[in-house]
């Protein structure tokens, strides 16, 4: 069984994404940002960068102790690996998912999160920061959108963790600022993957992150 510390956000849902994909057993354990569950010192010893998602594997594959992951990237990566899923198998498209995984971590996601925030969730309007953060996701958006012209999938030759890993950030584009009619390819992408029997299921009942401000997403620190 694994444990899957979650809040239904971008970084929460890839997590979902994944499990409903592959059909691994789990156990949902909902951490409430807004009443500062994630700093609970029994949350920080799982994942101590004190944000989701985190999981506890109760029967990793060395048969030893429970393993625990945080990080959403090393998660996807982790329980890919478990499930044989997911992951291209040629080498080189391997590394392509690997660069797009990387490149979803430390830029698209970071970058929208600090739009939504600046949109949505600051008590005070800063338009320096709108503008900043709205004109980045916008150049990151045409850089998904030129990677998937005449592509069905961001890496390799099948749905993997790269697609699982952005799609979730491109769900609240509308709160980021972005139109999708602009970015055709992505939205061909985005409908595509929306439409998986997986996609369905993990958004089903899940509103707009962005629809309540404060909901979700607690601090900006
Ligand atoms: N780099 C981390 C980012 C995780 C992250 O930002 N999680 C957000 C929700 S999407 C969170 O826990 N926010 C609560 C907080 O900042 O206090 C990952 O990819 O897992």
């Amino acid at each position: 069984m694994i444990d899957v510390y979650f809040s239904p956000t971008p970084n929460g849902q890839k997590i979902r994404l994944l499990l409903e994909e592959t059909g691994l057993p789990h156990r949902i354990v909902p951490v409430r940002l807004s009443a500062g569950e994630q700093f609970a010192p029994e949350f920080v010893a799982i994942s101590p960068n004190a944000k989701i998602p985190a999981i506890v594997d109760h029967a990793p594959a060395d048969g030893g102790a429970p393993q625990t992951v945080f990080e959403s990237g090393a998660i996807l990566l982790y329980l890919a690996e478990k499930s044989g899923r997911l992951l291209p198998d040629d080498p080189r498209d391997r590394l392509e998912m690997l660069q797009w995984l990387f490149w979803q971590t430390s830029g698209l996601g970071p970058t929208a999160g600090q739009a939504g925030y600046f949109r949505v969730y600051a008590s005070e309007p800063d338009a320096f920061a709108i503008e900043r953060y709205t004109r980045e996701v916008r150049r990151l958006y045409g850089v998904l959108d030129r990677r998937l012209a005449k592509r069905a999938f961001i890496a390799g030759q099948d749905y993997s963790i790269a697609d699982i890993a952005c799609y979730p950030w491109i769900v609240p584009h509308a709160g980021h600022g972005q139109d999708l009619a602009e970015f055709p390819d992505l939205a061909r992408w985005f409908q595509a993957v929306s439409q998986r029997p997986a996609t369905r299921r993990t958004y089903a009942g899940v509103e707009d992150v962005y629809a309540r401000p404060g909901a979700a997403v607690a601090t900006a620190k």
